[in-house]
């Protein structure tokens, strides 16, 4: 064996070179792994007694891409095309071997290759665009040339992983095989080629797919018609789309210098800054400086969850989808029974879908025990309090629970605002208590945020972080304050979008801007969405606020038919005549004149005040790390993943103008605006939030 670097190593069996990569922990194509594969192939080619190339990994995976810390800093080293061409251009057949996932440059690479065997647990996708990008080393040219254009418009604007069977199907994978049996039979594989005398067949002159596509333009049109809601607002799968039709109605190398350009084109834009920046803050998020990953663990067995409500029952599909046991408690049999029906409801409903079987249904109640026993939960390991948002209601709970559950064990509270610590007081053992709070609809929604109070030991912290990954949530660790991270800045501003449209901005236009922002929708229509009435008691309503106003004219949303906004028969929501005129009034009755509120002006005051909060949140240590807080707001808010956040934002925009603007709003506008010290001292240092350590 032959160390060609400290990443590639080639071996000789027989009269087959064996070229190994080994460059933890995904073999991504860095500047040394392109050395490899260069020098290795070069030296393959030059052996005379080599008649055949395979191309395999070491580790967890095949390459999973081009190595994306190495994006945005000066080129060293070869360039992957080089690589490429030498791979392509070998006049021995070089296979690859694919295990674990050949992602993006991966499988760029793989595909100049002249034959592809996989392991059968092997996965292949183009994901660039999750990063902002396309495919940028010969993917969009060569993909289409295999699986044709329909299909390749899928696979790069969705960048999903094709399991090894489907690949196979496609024409990408030439055989796929037992993993253990990859290596040897990859081997054979070479061995046949040469034995068979087959073609060193080169992806790129396979024409017929492209070619039967040409003169159809409808298939790209029809394609951008059906998903321009999907896309809405991002750069990539547009600049993807117009890379397949290159491919469709050019040569070859013409195609590839389309897809050159406008690779470069979004490389450097700020949207894959923000997507690329994102990728790594949704990895750091898991990092907790102070609770190691190897902090000890609870084992959690067996979950009980207090509360059948939306909520209770969301937050036990995500334990039973992951196979965990769940005992649910409610106080009346009814609201047990609704509870339960509701679950199963929604289980039925994916199975109709296709996309859980019967059995599954079954499987995972089968693992739900009702009850009206607060006992029962005695032996639970974890216990998570899902019930209405009320400081004496959840005391009284968690005094209950610390007498009835097991030491140890971890108590739990969904609350979305209230004091942590507080809640933990009721208890004899405050370090077993955490805050989960989970997202609406929690079946659904990535996030969770697992809330520290001020006693929560560090295995109840580290297990809590565990068991979100383990249920496919996206966990950020953040401290006690009301409304934590997320609704804390949700807060400014919803205060600030109330504050508009007394000042003259119609809640459309406020919701307009916002949704251009890239937000799915803005503050008004989400009310609507949600029920105008939460939290509304109409007992106590006295005209007090628009939205007291509107539930007592039974216009409480969407379910009413109408809200801030009127509601057609097919729920499409209508700027309200009627609205208008109430906010009109009510503005006069409190002495408001109204004027001429700019674009520009409504997405400072909702934006940067969120961002302000942001900075306040960081210098209280209430988030560990900037990119948490964007991962918060990306995962349970719909913040633009191509904006990368509320402070990447800011880094992106410039601290120095939000905090003008800050100041700005603050002189005319009052205490509302008064800039976070942090703010200020950022922009003192010429730092930005993503300088913080
Ligand atoms: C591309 O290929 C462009 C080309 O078309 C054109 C070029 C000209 N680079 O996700 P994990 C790190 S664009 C550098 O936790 P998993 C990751 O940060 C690329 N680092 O593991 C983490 O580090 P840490 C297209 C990378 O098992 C560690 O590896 N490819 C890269 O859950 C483990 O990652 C992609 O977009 C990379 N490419 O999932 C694939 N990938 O431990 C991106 C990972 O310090 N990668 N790291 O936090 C993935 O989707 C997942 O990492 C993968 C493994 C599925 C591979």
């Amino acid at each position: 064996m032959t160390a060609i670097n400290a990443v590639a190593d080639l071996a000789i069996e027989g009269d087959i070179a064996i070229l190994t990569l080994n460059s933890p922990p995904v073999n991504a194509l860095s500047a040394a792994v392109r050395t490899g594969i260069l020098d290795g192939v070069e030296l393959a080619i030059a052996d005379s007694n080599v008649k055949g190339i395979v191309l395999i990994c070491a580790g967890k995976t095949f390459i999973a891409g081009a190595d994306i810390t190495e994006f945005g800093k000066p080129p060293v080293g070869p360039a992957l095309a080089d690589v490429q061409a030498a791979i392509e251009g070998s006049p021995k057949p070089v296979v690859a071997a694919i295990h674990g996932t050949a992602l993006g440059g991966g499988l760029e690479v793989a595909l100049v290759c002249h034959y592809r065997v996989a392991a059968r647990s092997a996965k292949c996708g183009l994901p660039e665009v999750n990063l902002g990008l396309l495919p940028g080393a010969g993917g969009t040219q060569r993909l289409p040339r295999i699986v044709g254009p329909a299909k390749a418009l899928d696979m790069v604007t969705s960048g999903a992983h094709i399991g090894a069977a489907a690949a196979a199907e496609m024409g990408l994978f030439d055989l796929v095989t037992d993993d253990a049996a990859l290596r040897a039979d990859a081997i054979a594989f070479v061995k046949q080629v040469n034995a068979e005398q087959r073609p060193l067949r080169k992806v790129r002159d396979l024409n017929e797919k492209v070619e039967a596509a040409r003169g159809k333009p409808e298939l790209f049109a029809d394609f951008r018609r059906a998903n321009a809601r999907k896309f809405r607002g991002f750069d990539a799968p547009e600049y993807n789309i117009r890379c397949i039709e290159a491919a469709v109605n050019l040569p070859f190398d013409e195609g590839m210098k389309v897809e050159r350009k406008l690779f470069l084109a979004l490389m450097n834009g700020t949207q894959s800054a923000a997507q690329r920046y994102y990728f790594f803050a949704s990895r750091q998020v898991w990092n907790l400086p102070d609770v190691p990953a190897d902090t000890p663990t609870i084992d959690v067995k067996k979950v009980g969850i207090i509360g059948a409500g939306t909520m209770g029952g969301g937050i036990a599909m995500n334990l039973l989808n992951a196979g965990v046991p769940v005992v649910i408690v409610e106080t009346a049999q009814e609201a047990l029974d609704r509870g339960m029906r509701t679950i199963r409801a929604n289980y039925d409903n994916t199975a109709s879908k296709g996309r859980i079987t019967a059995a599954d249904v079954d499987k995972r109640m089968a693992l739900l025990t009702p009850t009206l026993e607060l006992g029962q939960l005695a032996d639970a390991d974890l216990v998570i309090e899902a019930v209405y948002e009320n400081m004496d209601v959840k005391k009284d709970i968690f005094g209950k629970l610390d007498k009835i559950v097991k030491r140890g064990a971890i108590l739990a509270t969904n609350t979305s605002a209230l004091d942590v610590n507080e809640i933990a007081a009721a208890t004899s053992r405050p370090e077993s208590v955490i805050g989960l709070h989970f997202f609406s609809p929690a079946n659904v929604m990535k996030l969770l945020e697992v809330v520290r109070g001020d006693k929560t030991s560090k295995p109840v912290i580290r297990t809590s972080m565990e068991l979100a990954r383990k249920i496919g949530k996206i966990a950020a660790l953040v401290g006690v304050c009301p409304g934590f991270v997320g609704n804390r800045m949700l807060a400014q501003r919803q205060r600030e979008a109330q504050k508009l449209v007394l000042e003259g901005a119609l809640p459309w236009d406020i919701d307009r801007v916002l949704y251009n922002f890239g937000f799915p929708m803005g503050p008004f229509a989400m009310s609507d969405l949600a029920g105008l009435d939460l939290g509304w008691i109409r007992e106590k309503s006295s005209s007090a606020t628009l939205r007291e106003i509107l539930c007592e004219m039974d216009r409480r949303g969407q379910k009413t038919g109408a809200g801030y906004y009127d509601y057609d028969d097919k729920r499409n929501a209508i700027p309200s005549p009627v609205v208008e005129q109430i906010i009109r009034d009510f503005a006069a009755r409190k002495g408001m004149t109204s004027r001429v509120v700019s674009e520009q002006e409504i997405l400072e005051r909702c934006v940067y005040t969120m961002i302000n909060e942001g900075a306040k949140i960081l210098e209280e240590g209430k988030a560990i790390r900037a990119s948490d807080i964007d991962v918060v707001w990306v995962n349970g808010y719909g913040w633009p993943v191509y904006r990368g956040g509320p402070m990447f934002y800011a880094d992106t925009i410039g601290l120095d103008k939000v905090l003008a603007a800050m100041k700005n709003f603050e002189a005319t506008l009052g205490a509302d605006f008064k800039p976070a010290r942090l703010l200020e001292d950022l922009v003192a240092q010429g730092r930005k939030f993503g300088d913080l350590k």
